[in-house]
């Protein structure tokens, strides 16, 4: 039997395309792997465990934390902090950023933002929940890092990511030449090389959209809504609907598959709910490493300007020629 390369190798292999690499971003990457572990082992076991349902407190956005969300931002802030590659970390769970790097040692290059629990709904039901990261390079030059060198445009990242804890656990990331996907063996404990050079295709038939708050939608993203329910045997459709309310899941799919994932703004979100720290800029990297595409409606997500922590946004994104007629259909009625 052929035995898969492993992350940890596939990472050490890659050091080489990073000019200024000293292995600093391997081993963050690898940190964040070995979190993911720990996680996918308590988020397994969530049934049996003392660990599903609420925590009691509430996050930033006013949301409701439960255990596991609270559990994994330890988990891997703890790992970043361990590691020692990391000045800041920044969480969709904590208020403010945290500086990881002392007075005294301030020689970590990176920033990372995460969603430690993307999904949070779905924890309590086993229906598939993830985690996104997003690691940049600080740019001030002396002393502590500062809120500055977190609010950088996507198009600024170094690396990007996300686990899938599902039927199976899967690590996807790009550090900007493509995108590679690492499957979890449980017997080893180690991701492997499941999914090399993943692209998404640039057609797909999957829309994914929480329907249920179509009222409350732009006329742009109504008018593609019915699009993607026309029939129409050229363009294969009415397309299919899918959407689980994981971000990472429904997006995971549809990059195997081909297809779009919207959260656009609606009436009771008027700036969108995701954000675009955490969430957007992560996955519209990945996307477009794939060879697919991100954009809020008008603009490309990579170049949103970043002015807030916790700024959200609107996103639609997937397979390039579907994200394309979307955002003709926003134009037409801006
Ligand atoms: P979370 O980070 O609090 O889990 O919220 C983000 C999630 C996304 O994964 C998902 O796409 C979206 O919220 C679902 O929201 P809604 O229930 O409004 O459709
Ligand atoms: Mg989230």
């Amino acid at each position: 039997m052929k035995i898969a390369k492993t992350l940890g190798q596939f990472i050490i292999e890659k050091q080489a395309d990073f000019p200024y690499a000293k292995g600093e971003l391997s081993r963050l990457l690898r940190d964040i792997g070995i979190a993911a572990k720990i996680v996918n082992r308590e988020v397994n076991k969530a049934g049996l465990a003392d660990i599903l349902g609420e925590n009691g407190t509430t996050n930033i956005q006013g949301e409701g934390q439960k255990k596991l969300d609270v559990y994994a931002n330890e988990q891997f802030i703890s790992a970043l902090k361990h590691g020692g590659e990391c000045c800041i970390v920044a969480s969709e769970e904590n208020d403010d950023y945290i500086h990881l790097d002392t007075d005294v040692s301030t020689d970590a290059k990176y920033i990372v933002a995460i969603d430690p629990l993307d999904g949070s709904s779905n924890i309590d039901v086993n229906v598939g929940i993830g985690t996104i990261f997003s690691i940049y390079r600080r740019k001030s030059t002396k002393g502590r890092a500062v809120l500055q060198d977190v609010l950088q445009r996507g198009v600024e990242q170094v690396a990007a990511g996300y686990v899938i804890y599902g039927s199976s656990t899967m690590l996807v990331y790009t550090t900007g030449k493509g995108v590679n996907g690492f499957t979890l063996d449980p017997s080893i404990g180690e991701f492997c090389l499941s999914h090399p050079e993943m692209k998404i295709p640039k057609d797909g038939v999957i829309y994914s959209i929480n329907e249920g708050y179509y009222v409350h939608f732009p006329d742009g993203v109504k008018k593609y809504i019915k699009y993607c329910q026309v029939e129409d045997d050229k363009t294969k459709r009415p397309y299919t609907s899918r959407y689980i309310g994981s971000m990472v899941a429904d997006i995971h799919r549809n990059l195997i598959k081909g297809g779009i994932f919207i959260y656009p703004i609606t009436a009771s979100a008027p700036k969108g709910k995701l954000r675009l720290v955490y969430e957007c800029n992560p996955m519209a990297f990945i996307i477009e490493q794939a060879g697919g595409k991100a954009s809020n409606g008008y603009e490309r997500i990579l170049d949103l300007e970043v002015t807030e922590l916790h700024q959200r946004s609107a996103i639609f994104i997937g397979s390039e020629n579907m994200v394309h007629k979307a955002e003709e259909m926003m134009a037409y009625f801006s």
